[in-house]
């Protein structure tokens, strides 16, 4: 009975360390509070905190050209996908929903998405006649592939969703760390007094659960574009 009770205690207090729970963090965009004059967008991810990067009236169309008050002045980023048409680069990365007719619903991205961008950006479009239609976007911290949002206040239902990415530097997940420090320096009177340069700096490094959750994509990524 005493090894049955201990391996008990065993088995518990291993479930207990390999299921950490991941507190959701909601981020405003306003961060105001919502009223029944104030509509306020939300994105909930787990454990990690979103952005409030734009909001305002008007729409996102995914054309930067053509109505889309996010992409016209923020030109470094474009269209990855959109929930209502197969306009963007990755029609379908944007998984998740409903996108349209709801209050509050979820959101998927799928980790190809990430290859290739270093910052993905997921917008609500609020629609109906009831409101002015306006809009909201939020940046999601590197391998986000999960959330929840939601539109408080006056009640527009959604509209359609948008993932926006912005290029960069990540492909493989970080590129590689700097080089060893340069030469040594000369003896003194006898020879140079310069030592050489440092490494060059290190590319950006995902954090440890983003990399265990899109390793084996961006591994497949990887050997893909080395085949090309
Ligand atoms: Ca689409």
């Amino acid at each position: 009975m005493k090894l049955f009770a201990g391996l008990s205690v065993a088995v518990v207090m291993l479930a207990a360390a390999t299921v950490t729970q991941a507190a959701p963090i909601t981020t405003k965009c306003p961060d105001t509070t919502a009223s029944s004059s104030v509509r306020v967008f939300t994105v909930t991810l787990e454990g990690n905190t979103a952005t409030c990067l734009l909001f305002g009236e008007g729409n996102l169309t995914g054309n930067p050209s053509n109505g889309d008050d996010f992409l016209s002045s923020n030109t470094d980023y474009f269209l990855v996908d959109k929930s209502d048409n197969t306009e963007g680069s990755v029609d379908g990365a944007l998984g998740g929903g409903p996108f349209t007719g709801a209050l509050t619903g979820s959101f998927t991205i799928d980790p190809a998405a990430w290859v290739g961008n270093d910052s993905l950006a997921f917008a609500i479009k609020s629609g109906g006649t009831q409101q002015t239609n306006d809009w909201a976007v939020f940046g999601l911290p590197w391998g986000t592939l999960s959330g929840q949002w939601a539109i408080l206040g006056p009640r527009n239902n959604i509209s359609h969703a948008l993932l926006y990415g912005r290029e960069g530097n990540v492909t493989n997940g970080g590129g590689n760390g700097g080089t060893n420090g340069g030469g040594n320096g000369g003896d003194p009177g006898n020879g140079g007094t310069n030592g050489g340069n440092g490494g060059g700096n290190g590319g950006n490094v995902p954090e440890p659960a983003s990399m265990s959750l899109l390793g084996l994509g961006l591994a497949g990524a990887a050997v893909l574009r080395r085949r090309k």
